[in-house]
Order: structure tokens, then sequence, then C-alpha cells
């Protein structure tokens, strides 16, 4: 099939993939819905992938990965910059040339037999000045069906790379044997390039997504002056039908998809507000010609964690699955070919197939402590479904930030929100970020993970230097910075329950944060940044919370933080002289404040 595109920068890298791979066939992705429907069928005949029921989840399609390839694989992931420092060290590194050496060839002809798909893809509405250019070749049916919702792709992609650009992203995929001791998940920053092998799942191999958007982008942003981040964007509407801008950072397991499309309480919807969901996921931002810190969203459909989803915890994700969705590792309800996942609802089907491909009795299966679905099981699901999708989505200038939120699971130490003093200031807020590890996920409670901005498994390079390009990003924003906050909805009492009701009802922060933002409310000063009065946290309408607990929420427990200052120099020390003063002297300071 013919190339299509003039480029002969993408034409010399696709032949040289196809001399390397050796497929038996290749397939140029136009992205037309008649290509689309002969791959779903090709998946659906050779049972790659199994259609679900056309009148309740039309469009829908299920698939299994391997038992052994159900996550990222961080300990397999790395950063191949050409001198170690330039990795740094939360980065797997390895020599670029030697990791060529190494993969090479276990590419060699791995796709003989096969169809290599040549995908060329847009992270970012396609014209915008934000957006890239990514063309990744992969062996994969799965991952050119999954890429169709997650990217905008086809021909059009290329309008924005033009005849005789080179800045494009190259993406190389083989699912190869699918083992998990040859698997390799490598970025050349240096060269644009993403090498995947041995795996088949999501995060691994979608390869516009973690790899480019984060990874490959974050490098590009700190070269380019502006930001690739792990962070969602929502629009809040206001009565008055102003929208105010913010995105957000959690770590995983904090509830991001949650808040990204929240629905407000219903004191707040009665009165005219509405949340817009711009991103879920990761956001790039860029000053605007106004000064300001505009933010696009690259992707074009949610990878979303399906356990947990259901009408109460996240409508607007559910209702984004209910069509043109493909479901990864829940489980099946062989009456009526439908999917279910734990805390779906409480009903299991009793006619089930599980993650793995086992029938069995649903409510017996998990009376007896099994999972239907796999914990990390997601849905891929286009964002135009979105009920609360923003009408911004695809505006190719992005969306202006009026502030950035950081957060983390933390019992005890963090209060509900704080304002940071100032854009550097933040940027130590952000680089302090940590979550304690549940009970659920690895059975060792309050054990903290230091994960800087959500970037750690993301960062693309050295994260001193990332650190120094946030400072340097303040410097050039100025007045103009987004304000800097730092959020917790995880704080418990002395039964171990959550204080605060979350979900929707994290409105009441994000109200008190736009206030802020338009310097209609005052704040407290802390030793560790700007708190809410308590009575300015609207209560109205919670059940059992009221201004005194708020209060608590926002008590700063100066013993806690002491032990926090010594947890953060020692992580701090690894960063050694990359580590920008400016950040020492935040440490010195809250030191100093604490006392
Ligand atoms: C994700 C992640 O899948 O952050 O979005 O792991
Ligand atoms: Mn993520």
């Amino acid at each position: 099939m013919a190339t299509l595109t003039k480029n002969p920068n993408v034409n010399k890298w696709v032949d040289e993939m196809i001399a390397l791979c050796k497929p038996d066939k290749v397939m140029w992705i136009d992205g037309s819905k008649e290509q689309l429907d002969m791959l779903r069928a090709e998946a659906v005949s050779t049972g790659e992938m199994i259609k679900l029921n056309e009148e309740k989840l039309p469009g829908c399609l299920y698939h299994r990965t391997k038992p052994n390839d159900v996550a990222r694989v961080e300990d397999r992931t790395f950063i191949c910059s050409r001198k170690k420092e330039d990795a740094g060290p939360t980065n797997n590194w390895c020599d670029p040339k030697e990791m060529y050496a190494k993969l090479t060839p276990m590419y060699d002809g791995v796709m003989k037999g096969r169809t290599m798909y040549v995908i060329p893809y847009s992270m970012g509405p396609i014209g915008s000045p934000l957006a890239k250019v990514g063309v990744e070749v992969t062996d994969s049916i799965y991952v050119v069906l999954n890429m169709a919702i997650m990217v905008r792709m086809g021909a059009d992609a290329f309008k924005n790379l033009g005849d005789t650009s080179d800045d494009f992203v190259r993406g190389l995929h083989s699912k190869a044997d699918v083992d998990p001791e040859k698997r390799y998940i490598v970025q050349f920053p240096e060269d644009n390039t993403i090498w995947s092998i041995n795996s088949a799942y999501g995060g691994n191999v979608l390869l516009g997504k973690k790899c480019f958007a984060l990874r490959i982008a974050s490098y590009q942003g700190k070269n380019e002056g502006w930001m690739a981040e792990h962070m969602l964007i929502l629009g809040i509407e206001k009565p008055n039908g102003e929208i105010k801008y913010v995105t957000a950072a959690f770590p995983s397991a904090c509830g991001k998809t949650n808040l990204a499309m929240l629905i407000p309480p219903e004191g707040y919807t009665k009165r005219g507000y509405k949340v817009w969901t711009v991103g879920d996921d990761i956001a790039w931002l860029k000053p605007g010609e106004d000064g300001r810190l505009y933010a696009i969203n690259p992707e074009n459909g949610f990878f979303g964690v399906a356990p947990g989803t259901n009408a109460h915890s996240n409508y607007n994700a559910l209702a984004s699955t209910r069509k043109n969705t493909i479901f990864t590792n829940v489980a099946i309800n062989n009456d009526d070919m439908t999917v279910w996942w734990e805390k779906l609802d409480n009903n299991p089907p009793v006619n089930a197939t599980e993650w793995k491909g086992e029938k069995v009795n649903g409510p017996e299966y998990v009376a007896a402590g099994n999972k239907l679905a796999h914990p990390n099981s997601r849905f891929t699901a286009p964002a135009e479904n979105c009920p609360c999708i923003s009408p911004e989505f695809n505006n190719p200038k992005g969306v202006p930030i009026s502030a950035i939120i950081f957060g983390g699971r933390r019992a005890k130490t963090a209060p509900l929100v704080y304002q940071s003093f100032n854009w550097q200031h933040g940027t130590f807020v952000g680089s302090i970020m940590a979550s304690e590890t549940t009970a659920a996920a690895t059975g060792a409670v309050g054990v903290v993970r230091r994960d800087p901005m959500a970037m750690l498994p993301f960062c693309g390079y050295h994260m001193g230097d990332y650190w120094a390009h946030w400072l340097e990003m303040g410097k050039i924003l100025g007045e103009k910075a987004p304000k800097i906050f730092n959020v917790n909805w995880f704080r418990t009492d002395e039964n171990g329950d959550f204080i605060w009701p979350g979900y929707g009802d994290n409105m009441r922060v994000l109200d008190w944060i736009i206030d802020r933002c338009e310097g209609t409310v005052d704040a407290v000063e802390t030793p560790i940044g700007y708190e809410p009065k308590p009575e300015d946290i609207n209560v109205e309408g919670l059940d059992g919370i009221t201004t005194e607990t708020v209060a608590d929420l926002l008590s700063v427990d100066k013993d806690l933080w002491k032990e926090e200052a010594k947890g953060i120099e020692e992580f701090y020390a690894k960063f050694g002289e990359k580590l920008p003063k400016e950040m020492s002297e935040e440490l010195a300071n809250l030191k100093a404040r604490l006392g």
C-alpha cells in the first residue's frame, strides 16, 4: 500500500523499519471508517477481540491480554540519553548505542508472517501550534484500534508536519512473543525515538501516551520552552457563564479521572456551576500570545481504570464507555455480552468469564475473594463520548490556566488544601509530592512514596533539570503565572476512615481555589503556605461535615511536618548538584518557618 506522505524523512524511516522487521505486508493507517471497520472485523474473526452486545454497548470490543502483561513495567522502561547524567537518578538508563545493539536483533525479522501497520498521528488538535506529530509502526491490530480512539490519526496528521520537516516521533512497536523477560520500553529522547517490544498492554504500546506525550515531550518541552505534564485539565463554569481552567497532577490511584469529570454538588448545580473536562491524564502547556499559560490535551480519548468506576464515583466516565469503547481485562457477562468490573455495582454476573478467560459463577467467585476484573483493567473511550467534554476540547489555542493543583494521598500530614506563596514555592510543593501506599495495594500501609509532580515514571530527563525548567517557566510567565495549590482528599480519622467525602464535593475546594485566583477571598498564612479560613470552605448540604471538621482537615501538625522535612532532605540528596539551589532554599525556609 502506498505511503500517505511525500515527506522523505518519514518514508525513509518507515522503509528502514520494514527492512528491519521484515513484515509480510505493510498497511498505512488512513484513519478511514472503512479501514478501521475492516480491521475490527479481522480482529474479531481471529479472536483477538470479542464483539460485545451491539444494542447495549454499540461499537464496543473486548480484549484480554496475557496474564504476564497487564501493566506498565517501570523496571523495564529506559531513558537512553547519550549521557547518563541526563537521565538522572530516577530513570533506568542505558547507553543508546548499547541499547540499539541489544534490541536490533530482537526486531530483526520479528514481523515475518505478520502485517506492519503504519500509524500517522497528531498529539493535540490537528493544526494546533502546540500539537506534535508521531508515527507508530506496530504488528498489533489492538494497538491500531486503541490508537484510533486515543489520538487523532490518519493522513491529516501529516498536515502539521508538512513535506520536509524531520520533527516527528518515531515509534517502533512489536508484540514479538510477549515475553516478559525480553520486554523493553525504551525512549531515546535525543533521537525522537521510542522502541517497545514484547508487550501488548496499553501504557507500554500506545506509544503516543506515556512514551511520547510525557517522556519524549517533557524533554522537547525543556528545549523548546513549554511543559508536558501528567495533569488533568478542567474548566469550572460559574453562574455568570465565565469559565476558569485548572490543571491537576496526582499520583496514580488518587482519583484524577474522577476529578476531571466531577459533577458539582446540588447546591452548586442549582446556582449554575458546571465542570467541563478538557483532559484526564496529560497536559501540554505553553505561554500564549497574551503571556498566560495555555493548555491542550494531546490525547483524544480516555484510557481509564475500570474497577471502581460507577454511576456515583464517576457518572461521566461510565457514560463515556457506553459506545465505541474497547475494554481490556474486565469480566464478561455471557448472558448478554456486556462487561463487569469490581464496584461497577453489587451484582457480579452469574454466567461470567473472568479476566483471564475462565468461565466462573461470578457471585461465588467474588465471595471466595477473587477478582473478576483485573485491578488494572481498562476502558479506552473516545473523549467525544463524555457528557461533560469541554466545547474547547478541540480549540487549537488551548485553554488559559488559572491554577495548577498538586495532590497526593496523605493520612495525616497534608491539609485539605493550601496555596503556595509564589511560583518558586509552588515548584517546591510539586517536587515534594508524595502518596502513602494503601493496604489494598501492598499490605504495607502508610509507606511514603515521593512522586514529584506525579512525573516520577514519566520524566524523560534529569528530574533536577526538570525542576530548573519549572523555575525558568515561572520567570517567563512572571505575574501571569497560574497560582499553585496542593490538595489532599485522603485525611483519615482515628478509625482510619476518610474524613472528607471527596468526589463531587471536591468542587467546594475548587471553589476556594478559583476565588483565590480572582483575589476575592483572603487566606491564613501557615508555615506550609496559605490556607482557607475554615468558614470559607462551603459545607452547605454536607452530611456530618461542619466548619469545625474543615478546621480539623486544615490543621498543620508541626512535628509531622518536621519529620516530612527530613524525608524531603533525604529525597533531595539523590539529585546532587542538579538540585536547583532555589529548591534547597525553599526547604530551608520551610524548616525555619516550622521553628
Ligand atoms: C495511567 C498511569 O495509566 O498514570 O494513566 O499509570
Ligand atoms: Mn496517567
